[in-house]
């Protein structure tokens, strides 16, 4: 972009109000826990006051992954498991955008297993939101790679077989990880403060979202959300404080540093009691895009002039052509 569009965008900077950040009327289903985490963002957004044409919105397939309409800011509703890649061309080609990603666990952790992995160890800026809802939402009720052992649904009649696979643990164990929080959809404070500490972490952040599917697993967090002693608030000088009105509610606490990479994996072994909160945070890590830094982008005059260049090598000239040797049989 060149400076005097910057210039005059930066003449039309009011300070934005939540409907600039609100589009259309969400399709998911009434308690679904979507919904309070597209307010939750849209509530970042206002108060980040982000440039609505400064951010995009990407996600995958999925119910989760329908996110990005409801935004009224750029966004792409791509391929199913896709959602991560595709941010990271973006970051890498437009590195003065606010980049999100929403997807969901079969998204994520299934068909997108491999980009995950990838993702955390380039260590891109991106803030992504994993919606846990431990079951594939959209396609009515198949198990998902973190649906607890002995779920039933469609593809498993009698009860899924394999354990759950922990989306937190896995991302801890990978080279280069950086930021690793979990929230819970029931608690939209702590919800808000994961969210923006993720924000403000510069390198991926990796925000697990225990998420309610009333449609398709009902009961899955029940017994968390009427037992407040099941959930575990993190807080830490270092991470992030637990409100006096939250402390009344939630009394089971552990002060957790996050830079601790082994206290961070002994935390997210955690089930039952949930832990929320920042898990890991480490700013040194280096981003890739900072690596590979090349330079100014590209303007689009320089990409066709050097695609034309490119191409130019392959064609084949009428006076070429009537000189070579006719391909042989
Ligand atoms: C390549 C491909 N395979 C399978 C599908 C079918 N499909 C669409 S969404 C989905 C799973 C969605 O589950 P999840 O990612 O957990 O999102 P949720 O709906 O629960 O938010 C599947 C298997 C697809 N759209 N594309
Ligand atoms: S099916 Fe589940 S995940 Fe999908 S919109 Fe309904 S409640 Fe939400
Ligand atoms: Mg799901």
């Amino acid at each position: 972009m060149s400076d005097a569009t910057e210039c005059l965008l930066r003449l039309h900077d009011d300070q934005h109000a939540l409907e600039d950040y609100q589009s259309g009327v969400p399709r998911w289903c009434s308690g679904c826990g979507d919904n309070a985490i597209l307010a939750a963002v849209q509530r970042l957004c206002r108060d980040e006051d982000l440039r609505p044409e400064k951010t995009v919105f990407v996600s995958g397939i999925g119910c989760s992954s329908r996110f990005p309409h409801y935004m009224k800011t750029y966004g792409l509703h791509t391929i199913h498991g896709r959602a991560l890649p595709i941010a990271e061309g973006i970051r890498m080609a437009r590195p003065d955008l606010d980049v999100f990603v929403n997807t969901g666990d079969g998204d994520c952790c299934s068909i997108g297993a491999a980009h995950w992995i990838h993702a955390i160890r380039y260590n891109m800026n991106l803030t992504v939101m994993l919606h846990d809802n431990q079951i594939y939402g959209l396609t009515k009720k198949q198990a998902s790679p973190t649906s607890p052992l002995g779920t039933r649904s469609n593809t498993t009649p009698r009860g899924s077989t394999l354990a759950a696979l922990q989306p937190l643990q896995v991302t801890l164990g990978v080279q280069n990880v950086s930021f690793v929080a979990q929230a819970v959809d029931w608690i939209p404070e702590m919800l808000y403060d994961i969210l923006r500490a993720a924000y403000h972490h510069r390198g991926l952040s990796f925000v697990r979202i225990l998420q309610r599917c009333p449609e398709w697993l009902p009961k899955l967090f029940e017994p968390f959300i009427k037992d407040p002693q099941r959930v575990c608030l993190l807080h830490h000088e270092r991470g992030l404080a637990i409100s006096p009105e939250l402390a009344k509610i939630y009394h089971n606490q552990r002060e957790h540093d996050p830079r601790d990479l082994a206290a961070a994996r002994v935390v997210a072994a955690s089930t039952d009691p949930i832990p929320v909160g920042i898990l890991y945070h480490n700013p040194d890590v280096p981003c890739y895009e900072d690596l590979r830094h090349t330079g100014p982008v590209h303007s689009p005059d320089s990409v066709r002039a050097g695609l034309a260049a490119e191409f130019d090598k392959f064609t084949i000239w009428p006076q070429d052509a009537s000189t070579s040797a006719a391909p042989s049989a």
